[in-house]
């Protein structure tokens, strides 16, 4: 039996940018995906970043970090599948699930998640009809190749033409899939398969992606853009991160990907302030 997913924000109608904080399923050195551990500190990270002012949660069980080796399917179950359900459990805030993978998606949807999050655009055979079926809203991404090998991928004539027309197509995919188009947002994919120049040519110009017409979703947090631009290593990259969901917010990103909810909460709040006065 299939229940309807639980209900997801209308992405076109919050008047304010979400912030969708990113909570990783990996587990470290001492703990297997799935054990008590696990989700206990998914649990305790879930709170804090609903009490910093996160909007909704991603769930991710897989690395897509350049270079990153891939989780198998089942791996990827075991550790996602039961912190969505504790999180679905405690919390009412809507879950995301940032997977690849059609039988996690199902499962995910199942247990709790309204959002499926994939970097990989729902390219997996067998994707677009998971993601159809479980009735829930879904995010496609702009990338070139794997993780492995799209460091080398990045020769564009106008890589903002270029994201956007993939981004069409995918949107003219879903759509003749039977996804309605107030279930699908896009997201240029920032660090994936983009120079430095490229990721900074999409934020400078994110609102020529607005001609879709679907909410954009933006993830900067803490990546290598970040830290080339400020110089500073990966655990000090919340004010540069905060900075950069502030520019999509102005541009007209409609949910922001972050590890650093309280730090993009304050950006926003100031940008508000400005608009109100
Ligand atoms: C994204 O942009 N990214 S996973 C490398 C880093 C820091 C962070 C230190 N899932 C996105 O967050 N989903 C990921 O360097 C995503 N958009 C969407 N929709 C990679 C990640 C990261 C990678």
């Amino acid at each position: 039996m299939t229940t309807a997913p639980r209900a997801c924000p209308d992405w076109r109608q919050t008047g304010r940018p979400l912030i969708m904080g990113i909570l990783n399923a990996t587990p470290d050195s001492f703990s297997d995906g799935g054990c008590f551990d696990t989700v206990e500190r998914a649990v305790d990270a879930t709170q804090a970043m609903l009490e910093a002012g996160a909007d909704l949660i991603d769930v991710g069980g897989e690395s897509t970090r350049p270079g990153a080796t891939p989780v198998a399917e089942d791996e990827e179950l075991a550790r996602v599948i039961p912190v969505i359900e504790a999180l679905a459990s405690r919390f009412d805030c809507p879950l995301s699930v940032d997977t690849s993978s059609p039988m996690v998606m199902s499962h995910a949807v199942e247990a709790g998640a309204c959002l499926i999050n994939d970097v990989r655009a729902l390219t997996r055979p067998g994707a677009v009809e998971a993601a159809a079926a479980s009735g829930a809203s879904v995010c496609v991404m702009h990338m070139r190749g794997e993780p492995g090998d799209m460091a080398t991928r990045t020769d564009y004539d106008d890589v903002v033409a270029e994201v956007t027309d993939y981004l069409a197509e995918r949107f003219r995919c879903l759509r003749a899939a039977g996804i309605s188009s107030e279930r699908i947002l896009v997201d240029p994919g920032f660090g994936f398969a983009k120079t430095h120049e490229q990721n900074f040519a999409l934020l400078r110009r994110l609102e020529e992606l607005a001609g879709l017409g679907a909410p954009i979703l933006v993830g900067m947090s803490r990546k290598r853009m970040i830290g080339e631009a400020t110089g500073q290593s990966v655990e000090r990259r919340a004010v540069g991160s905060a900075a950069a969901a502030l520019l999509a917010a102005e541009r007209g990103a409609a949910v922001l990907r972050v590890h650093d909810v309280e730090a993009t909460r304050d950006a926003l709040a100031v940008w508000r302030a400005m608009c109100v006065a």
